[in-house]
């Protein structure tokens, strides 16, 4: 990956590519969302399909020329419903966030009622957050997990439900350590006559594994980003029953985006086959049994976790208890100082700034595609440790960059 045409063009742009190769290469990738994807899949978004105009879905274009565009949205959309046993698949949403726009657009009307988690207890902009559309055209209520326990409080959520009356209850988080009980949830939009969307971006591979509950069958919407856990081409994914393909297609297109964006529904595509294989359940079991390891060795070192640990992807640190003095954007400037990146998050009950934060978040979907497992992971918890115990000591920090550099040779990323 040595970008050779693109710096004939532009050496500037050529240097940047190669310098985020070997950044890739050399630091421990553990923000919870990221993954390293295959080449195949790099090959396929890098692909002549970026030329190519489809709006539309395959056999119904608005635009000549469409037959292979054609063919590779269908690869992406039997594959999904493979893969999560849904009965309507959209491949086109760009991002996770446009695919939950894609269903508020199709299900809402500005005014409407959204009841969702906080991003301060685990959920996500496009929620509901103030600084986003959601939380601009609709009214919006948030509910918490229980601060005592960090489990989302379901008993709460419900009766909250009966309270607000919502149009729409959002599941789904970016930020939560436990497995979601997609039931619950959808008991209390059933309560109050209101729809259910859960966005599973964080876990889709999870689920698709078989590791995690599936929201699919029980939820009205599952959305979700195809980059992250289930390892694919970049973007977004909506899936829903049959009774609902004609309120999200349009919705996606044309009523959010324009032309879809070909060269990443191939990466999804090849991304969804690869996922398909039998070595992609061991995969995810080990980015679950990674990241337990990761979370008992923090423990073991003094550190407080969110719920206490995590059935996921993700642990979530709160430094206020074991690191009064540390915020999370101190812990997480010392970490990149040494190669590991991962980033400062909120904690339930916060009471710094989101750019300050209290907490830091670590994942273990990238660092499981490189072959990291539980001996390697806990001497990455070992080298976190000795990081955020030791803030500014130039020693620790030159002791442990030689041990992180050293993880990431054993691992090699690329040829
Ligand atoms: N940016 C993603 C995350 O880190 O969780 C969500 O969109």
């Amino acid at each position: 990956m040595n970008y050779d045409r693109v710096r004939e063009v532009d050496p500037a742009a050529a240097d940047a590519l190669g310098g985020e190769v070997k950044r890739q290469q050399d630091t421990l990738a553990m923000i919870a969302s990221e993954n390293h994807v295959s080449e195949a899949v790099m090959e396929a978004q890098g692909s002549a399909l970026t030329n190519k105009y489809a709006e539309g879905y395959p056999g119904s274009r608005y635009y000549a020329g469409c037959e292979h565009a054609d063919e590779v949205e269908q690869l992406a959309i039997e594959r999904a419903k493979e893969l999560w046993g849904a009965e309507h698949v959209n491949v086109q949403p760009h991002s996770g966030t446009q695919a939950n726009m894609g269903v508020y657009l199709a299900m809402l009307d500005p005014g409407d009622r959204i009841l969702s988690l906080d991003l301060n207890h685990g959920g996500h902009l496009s929620h509901g957050h103030q600084a986003n559309f959601t939380g601009q055209l609709y009214e919006v209520e948030q509910y918490e997990v229980d601060e005592e326990t960090g489990y989302i409080d379901y008993e709460g959520l419900h009766e909250q439900a009966e309270e607000f009356d919502p149009d729409i209850v959002v599941s789904g988080y970016s930020a939560y350590p436990r497995e979601v009980d997609f039931e619950r949830v959808q008991a209390a939009a059933d309560a109050v006559d209101a729809l259910h969307l859960a966005d599973i971006a964080h876990i889709t591979g999870l689920v698709a594994a078989g590791v995690h509950e599936s929201p699919v069958g029980v939820a009205d919407f599952v959305t979700g980003s195809t980059h992250k856990t289930i390892r694919s081409g970049r973007g977004g994914i909506i899936m829903c029953d049959e009774e609902h393909a004609d309120d999200i297609d349009p919705a996606v297109f044309p009523g959010g985006q324009g032309g879809p964006l070909m060269h990443n529904i191939a990466g999804k595509a090849v991304g969804f086959k690869e996922a398909l294989e039998p070595g992609f359940e061991d995969y995810a079991e080990q980015v679950v049994e990674n990241a337990e390891v990761l979370g008992e060795t923090l423990v073991d070192r003094g550190f407080g976790l969110v719920s206490g640990g995590t059935d996921t992807h993700l642990v979530l640190a709160d430094l206020r208890e074991s690191h009064p003095d540390v915020t999370g954007s101190d812990a997480e400037e010392a970490l990149e100082a040494v190669g590991i990146v991962l980033n400062a998050n909120t904690v339930p009950g916060e009471t710094r700034s989101p750019f300050v934060a209290s907490g830091v978040r670590a994942g273990t979907p990238a660092l499981t595609s490189r072959g990291f497992g539980p001996a390697e992971m806990e001497q990455v918890g070992a080298c976190i440790a000795d990081i955020v115990d030791n803030i500014g000591d130039e020693d620790v920090m030159a002791e442990v960059t030689e041990r992180v550099q050293d993880l990431c040779d054993e691992h090699p990323l690329y040829e």
